[in-house]
């Protein structure tokens, strides 16, 4: 993998995804593929037999002229590159943290501190029982750090800045099964996650979860002048992304929401869905959701996953239900497309 301990340098230059990687997010058809995708490919991997429908995404949305997208980041999970090692699966993240300018709306540009150059950082994906290895080469110009939620050593908890131009390789198991989070622990923390340093964390059950058309939505916040409020807000990088780009979904199929609520400043969030309710599991800890309803509130750093099917075709609304925190950005629509048979 091109690690020279004795520099601690890493050669990063191999490309970040591989077509495997890409296949098993769909995302290799494009955005004028059919209306089928067929993650048939995934799930017989898995050693099950499923097709999930996504309709196709706007052709502007894989080339997002802020440098992210986040209808692109949606359903873009990164399982690593798998090799067996002393008998085990061992999955291997390269992660680089980055500095970069992001243009958060007409007015605004805001410099971030990222990883692999999106807002979120990548949706690190394994099952319960891997081996993770996450390679951390740190070229933002200022120390940070990753620091995993769930179980592991003490030495790998991430509260150890890495300095900038340094490599660091955290190494554990992956455990227990949920939706997690990871994000640079480097103080203030407040300042590097409102940066952009954080992401999501899934790691699947032994026995895989029926097969959905899969999603992260990550809520955050930006504190644009530096005041300790934000004053933009948005799901998976880009303040009010899915208002003006909606997210297609298919009619009467089992959508899985990983959503996480990463504002800073602001206690608590809600999340609501338009007329209709969702079944919710906590933290991903169940191995079916434990109670229905149409909002949740999430403490900083509370996530779930959620589970529903739209019955009706039309554009739908998603935000919190502090309307303050919707209107600056914490918005989107699901466009439920017809076609599925009920
Ligand atoms: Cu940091």
């Amino acid at each position: 993998m091109g690690i020279d301990p004795a520099s601690k340098t890493v050669d990063i230059k191999q490309p970040l995804f591989n077509r495997r990687q890409l296949l098993q997010a769909g995302l290799l058809l494009g955005a004028a593929g059919g209306a089928t995708i067929g993650l048939s490919q995934l799930w017989r991997s898995r050693g099950r037999s499923a097709t999930v429908t996504i309709p196709p995404l706007p052709q502007e949305a894989m080339h997002h002229g802020s440098g992210i997208s986040p209808l692109k980041i949606l359903r873009e999970f990164d399982y690593g590159t798998v090799t067996q090692e002393n008998g085990r699966t061992v999955r291997e993240f390269r992660v680089e943290a980055q500095t970069g300018e992001l243009q958060l709306n007409k007015s605004t540009k805001f410099i971030t501190w990222n990883l692999n150059g999106r807002v979120p950082g990548p949706t690190f994906r394994a099952t319960e029982g891997d081996r993770i290895r996450v390679i951390f080469y740190n070229k933002a110009g200022h120390s940070h750090s990753l620091h995993f939620h769930g179980t592991h050593p003490a030495a790998m908890d991430g509260v150890k800045p890495v300095r900038n131009g340094n490599v660091f390789i955290y190494e554990f198991d992956a455990e227990p099964y949920g939706v997690h989070l990871y994000h640079c622990h480097v103080a203030p923390v407040t300042r590097h996650i409102g940066k952009g340093l954080y992401g999501m964390f899934i790691i699947d059950p032994p026995q895989p979860r029926p097969p959905a058309d899969e999603m992260v939505l990550i809520m955050a916040g930006y504190d644009t002048n530096n005041d300790n409020k934000n004053e933009l807000y948005a799901f998976n990088g880009l303040p009010h992304a899915y208002m003006h780009q909606p997210i297609p979904i298919q009619q009467n199929q089992l959508i899985r929401l990983y959503v996480l609520n990463l504002i800073e400043f602001d206690p608590v969030a809600t999340f609501h869905l338009h007329a209709n309710l969702f079944r919710v599991n906590p933290t991903g800890r169940l191995l079916e959701p434990s109670y229905e309803t149409d909002v949740i509130t999430m403490g900083t750093a509370e996530r779930h996953i959620l589970e529903f099917s739209f019955k009706e075709t039309g554009k739908f609304m998603f935000h919190p239900h502090q309307d303050a925190i919707a209107e600056a950005g914490c918005m989107g629509y699901f466009d439920v497309i017809s076609g599925l048979p009920s």
